[in-house]
């Protein structure tokens, strides 16, 4: 992920169900997990943000 403008509305991703959350800092992030087989739900803290973690084969 690269964030360019970090708040404290979009300074963390969450990913409830693998109980799995990462703070982000400004720039380029990376964060390591082994996922399930099928695409992940995320949001910010607050849940306004949602995003969808695609899983895909390499
Ligand atoms: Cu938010």
């Amino acid at each position: 992920m690269d964030e360019q403008q970090i708040n404290s509305c979009n300074n963390a991703i969450v990913a409830r169900e693998l109980n799995l959350e990462w703070k982000l800092t400004k720039g380029k992030n990376i964060v390591e997990f082994t996922p399930e087989d099928k695409d992940i739900n995320s949001s910010c803290l607050i849940g306004m943000i949602r995003r969808i973690i695609k899983v895909a084969d390499k």
